[in-house]
């Protein structure tokens, strides 16, 4: 199913992300959603999105300037993998005790949690060779979560690929706490987990950062290849005149030439995802979190992938496509600067 072209006519409701679908000779990025929320400790619902924000990608209209063209039928979306739909469904109905818990494991809740790690790991072994096979072939890939735990096989590809790649990490909050409830794959702890599998990671550099721990700070503060940008430091520099262009040029030189961008929606500002997760007042708005992303490939870096995760639908109002309809927006214009970058 592809978009006309020539006539202003709407995808079919069933066709694929964008309006296409996924085609191993011409998608030349690669959409993996991954349907996983089992740690999620607030509010649920993200691992819907995957699926959910498909239809939604139908409302966009596809023309990026900065790749010159309607930008679509070079992007295609894998079919969610039923396996995962399956062991996210068990984890999750395991899950609910331990989260109501706080984390404080008792006995009878051991097995369950010690299930939920092992299907973690599972999961993260299984993408992680999915994106491996992509990125053989040549593709980019980006991952549709689910919740920050979910595009973590990913990230350990593209380092394997590009053992020099730094990460834009776009959050309400810094992820580097050590095993959150029990959790090993926790979506709270996905940086902290990163920079201990990959000591040799070069940068990790955080902006948006609002919500954290005393410890999260200290680790921030200490580990050598951490940057943070704290949302009140953002903030301050702005009220005091400094524009968000130059911020942005500093972020940039911050990172080396590769760059994996991993984008929580909680970054932004919660008007553009209302039913986000764990969502934290303040934030970037929209403008500023695209103009942070052109910037990096405007500064002559390259975006060689991406995750985009957290995004949550509305549940209790179907019709309400407005969380769907920004997620579907950031998606595009991080596989148009992948796909830029690529060139
Ligand atoms: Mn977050």
């Amino acid at each position: 199913m592809k978009q006309s072209s020539f006539f202003d006519v709407p995808p079919a409701p069933d066709a694929g992300l964008f309006g296409y679908e996924y085609d191993p000779d011409h998608s030349l990025v690669v959409v993996i959603g991954v349907p996983w929320e089992p740690t999620v400790s607030y509010g649920r619902g993200t691992s819907q999105t995957p699926r959910a924000l498909v239809p939604a990608s139908h409302q966009l209209d596809l023309f990026d300037p900065l790749v010159n063209g309607s930008f679509g039928a070079c992007v295609g979306m894998l079919p969610l993998n039923p396996n995962w739909l399956e062991l996210n469904d068990q984890c999750c109905g395991k899950a609910a005790p331990i989260v109501a818990a706080g984390g404080v494991i008792s006995d009878d809740l051991q097995s369950d949690l010690a299930f939920i790690n092992a299907c973690s790991e599972q999961l993260n072994r299984e993408l992680k060779a999915e994106v491996t096979a992509l990125l053989d072939t040549g593709k980019v890939v980006g991952i549709l979560g689910g919740d920050h735990s979910s595009p973590y096989g990913s990230i350990l590809a593209h380092f394997d690929r590009y053992p020099r790649m730094g990460v834009l990490h776009i959050d309400a909050h810094a992820d580097l706490r050590v095993a959150y409830e029990g959790f090993l794959h926790s979506h709270a702890s996905i940086m902290y987990n990163l920079i201990h599998e990959i000591p040799e990671l070069s940068r990790l550099v955080s902006v948006g950062i609002r919500d954290y721990s005393e410890d999260e700070f200290r680790i921030a503060e200490n580990h050598p290849s951490i940057r943070t940008y704290y949302d009140r430091d953002l903030k301050r520099q702005s009220y005091r005149g400094r524009t968000w262009d130059d911020v942005c040029r500093e972020i940039c030189d911050q990172l080396p030439t590769d760059v994996y961008v991993s984008f929580d929606v909680d970054g932004l500002n919660q008007q553009y995802c209302p039913h986000t997760g764990t969502p934290v007042p303040g934030g970037l708005s929209y403008g500023e979190a695209i103009h942070l992303l052109e910037s990096v490939v405007h500064s002559g870096k390259r975006i060689i992938g991406f995750d985009l995760v957290e995004v949550v639908p509305n549940l209790s109002c179907p019709t309400d496509e407005w969380d769907l309809n920004v997620g579907a927006r950031l998606l595009h214009k991080l596989c148009c600067l992948a796909y830029v970058s690529r060139r």
